[in-house]
């Protein structure tokens, strides 16, 4: 199984740390096609048009999205909503962080599945549910 891991890059890197344990935890299902997504440092070798043709081209290939949106992102959202018309399964998972809500057009789509965690731990046992393993 591919699974395309999205997490926000320019939205904020606050949640990096939380990202890789999260890619860590999903390798047992599949490839993750964006372990980069989990990494400390940021890679600015490529352009801007070679990363966004680079992510569209995983996420054609991608068999599943799973989204980390406690963090707002252009980026993220743009990759949910083209998720969505290309008909890959979606989940997203928030966390409460105070000062922040997710966006009515994440929470309020039928096409994808959007899920609360308080603790990683919450969020594998979401993903296993998810995944069906
Ligand atoms: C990042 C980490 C290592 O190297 C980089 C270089 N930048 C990007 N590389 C790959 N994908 C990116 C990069 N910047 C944004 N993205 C894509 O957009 C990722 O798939 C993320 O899920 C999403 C983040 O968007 P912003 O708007 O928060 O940057």
């Amino acid at each position: 199984m591919k699974i395309y891991f999205s997490g926000s890059i320019r939205g904020g890197r606050q949640d990096a740390e939380l990202y890789k344990q999260l890619i860590e935890h999903l390798k047992q299902y599949g490839t993750v096609l964006t372990e980069h997504i989990g990494s400390k440092t940021i890679n600015d070798t490529k352009t801007d048009r070679e990363i966004h043709d680079e992510d569209m081209t995983w996420l054609r290939e991608s068999d599943i999205v799973i989204a980390e949106v406690t963090t707002p992102s252009l980026g993220v959202g743009y990759e949910i909503g083209r998720a969505v018309e290309m008909g890959v399964k979606i989940l997203c998972l928030y966390r409460n962080v105070q000062g922040a809500s997710i966006s009515a057009m994440i929470k309020g789509s039928p096409d994808l599945t959007c899920r609360h965690y308080r603790s990683i731990e919450e969020a594998k046992t979401i993903l296993s549910e998810f995944i069906g393993k």
